[in-house]
């Protein structure tokens, strides 16, 4: 039997990621919006893609407008994509309260049809929703998961080899911290072909790495003007996943909840965690050096300011 994965929410985040999932085979897909018949034509479009892509997957979209997310019943992992999207000028935080309403509701409903799932977060402020959720679901902290690392590494990894003009399959990128504008590329680990980063560019071209790095959602919010990434977003959540599903025990930067992690205490804050069948399966803890220490405490202060406007 296939999995099944649901994703909430069908922006362009979330209808990219089913379409990622569908056409690869990975699992059965339920899309779902509040908007009426827009889930239920994209995942047709899908199904009508099928046979050319040759995945048996099945697609299915629900308006689930009046609340009803029967549809969603018994999936292996729920990807929440839903909520406000940032809007130029806009920081992701701005969007804290806004969008908790909205992951209260869609938490509430999908755990209860689907109790064993595992969660992923997709809706910014990113680390803040990623709490909200696991407060909400009572869920085991190792089936919450938030989707950033993977998305702000690959953005490195893309930067670096387009700088070096190497493979991007050459380039392993190591980005910690909260999804904000003081996450935390660490470049002593970031590598290509084993080869530390610091070795192979001067420290200006390798500072100019970061700080795109760290712009990286806001510099295509800027050029697209309507609304925010979605393509390597979606790439993202599809990564995680398959490492899931698959039980790959795949190391992957990923929003996890903390309990003492890098000196950090009950914060969703982005390191590298092993996942597999049973979600974040290990948090892997390296050793920092103390500005970059700094600047992880840095990041996760502004994680907690959010947490605790939100009274979590
Ligand atoms: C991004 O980084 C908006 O958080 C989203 O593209």
């Amino acid at each position: 039997m296939r999995n099944k994965v649901t994703v909430v929410g069908g922006g362009f985040v979330g209808s990219t990621t089913a379409q990622r999932i569908h056409d690869a085979g990975l699992a059965d897909v339920v899309l779902t919006d509040i908007l009426e018949g827009a889930p239920a034509g994209k995942a047709l479009d899908m199904a009508e893609s099928a046979p050319i892509f040759g995945s048996n997957a099945h697609a299915t979209g629900i308006s689930t407008g009046g609340g009803d997310y029967k549809q969603t019943a018994n999936s292996d992992i729920v990807v929440i994509t839903a909520g406000f999207p940032r809007k130029p000028g806009m920081s992701r935080d701005d969007l804290l309260k806004a969008n908790y309403d909205v992951i209260k509701s869609i938490v509430e409903a999908v755990v209860k049809l689907s109790p064993n799932a595992i969660l992923i977060m997709v809706t910014n402020p990113l680390d803040a929703m990623a709490h909200v959720a696991l407060q909400l679901s009572k869920f085991p902290k190792a089936r919450v998961i938030g989707m950033a690392g993977v998305l702000d590494s690959a953005r490195m990894s893309a930067f670096v080899a387009a700088e070096l003009n190497v493979s991007v399959e050459n380039v392993t990128s190591f980005v910690l911290g909260g999804h904000g504008d003081d996450m935390v590329p660490l470049v002593r680990y970031s590598t290509v072909a084993g080869i530390p980063l610091p070795a192979l560019l001067p420290k200006e071209k390798v500072d100019a790495i970061v700080n795109r790095t760290r712009k990286g959602g806001a510099e295509i919010v800027n050029l697209l003007k309507t609304g925010s990434a979605y393509y390597a977003p979606s790439a993202a959540v599809f990564e995680m996943v398959d490492a899931i599903l698959k039980d790959k025990k795949k190391i992957l930067p990923c929003a996890a909840f903390l309990e003492g992690e890098y000196g950090i205490n009950g914060l969703f804050i982005g390191v590298p965690v092993k996942l597999g069948a049973k979600g974040i399966e290990q948090i892997i803890e390296v050793k920092l050096e103390a500005d970059e220490k700094a600047a992880l405490d840095k990041s996760s202060a502004s994680v907690r300011e959010l947490v605790t406007i939100l009274g979590l």
